[in-house]
């Protein structure tokens, strides 16, 4: 039996005109993504001991299926077009199986002492630094590959390039993809937007020892097989 997570998002803003479906089986959910990278030693989100505005932004995404599923060949990219600045990272192959936690960090200027993969290849072990989750870099080697602070977004394609989840926030010129769902993401500084639980929207990070938590979902992965298919409400504004 298929089982799903009976999901429902609730996002600010205005009423949302009708349920749309969440990303269903067997894609990822995207659980947090830190694009304000804090100023000073604060942002060092993958703790190597330098803190750069590019290399430390991360998307952290999970399996929140009851069965494993294949991250090979999905592609996370921005607003901007590969060449002038856009960011683009493809998934190697990688079984993911319930639970587990991905970290993709943007990698600018960064130095990784644990198992960390990239475009080419899965890390051949997870990091107990980062909760366990499986660590990637996209290697990015110029600072102008970034995800703007001002407006942006966060699109999820699946591999056959049909784009499945796009999370958007702030003010941008661009169309925004016709993703499956959309999402709205709080404009924040200094800190990352998160879920705080499962079927929750992604909030502004709570300021506590870090602004970000790469690897730690902010709820507990229980799986809750439900025949129903997940619901988002989907924003009304596009
Ligand atoms: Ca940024
Ligand atoms: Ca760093």
């Amino acid at each position: 039996m298929l089982a799903a997570f009976a999901i429902v998002l609730h996002l600010s803003g205005p009423p949302a005109a009708a349920d749309t479906p969440l990303p269903a089986f067997p894609h990822p959910l995207i659980t947090e993504i830190l694009y304000a990278v804090p100023s000073g030693d604060a942002g060092d989100a993958n703790a190597d001991g330098t803190r750069d505005a590019a290399g430390d932004e991360f998307v952290e995404i999970t399996n929140p299926w009851d069965k494993a599923i294949e991250l090979g060949g999905y592609t996370l990219s921005d607003r901007n077009a590969e060449g002038r600045g856009g960011m683009r990272f493809k998934f190697p192959r990688l079984r993911v199986p319930p639970g587990a936690v991905i970290v993709v960090f943007n990698g600018c200027k960064q130095a990784f002492a644990g198992p960390v993969g990239d475009e080419a290849g899965a890390p051949n072990a997870t990091d107990a630094k980062f909760g366990g989750a499986a660590v990637f870099t996209m290697r990015n080697d110029s600072g102008a590959v970034s995800l703007s602070n001002g407006g942006d977004y966060v699109l999820l394609s699946a591999p056959d390039g049909t784009p499945v989840h796009c999370i958007k926030w702030g003010e941008f010129s661009e169309t925004v993809p016709a993703a499956a769902v959309i999402e709205d993401a709080p404009k924040v500084t200094g800190r990352s937007v998160a879920r705080a639980t499962r079927d929750g929207p992604l909030e502004a990070h709570p300021k506590g020892e870090h602004p970000f938590s790469p690897g730690t979902l902010r709820w507990t992965h229980e799986t809750e097989p439900d025949t129903k298919p997940p619901k988002a409400k989907r924003p009304s504004s596009r």
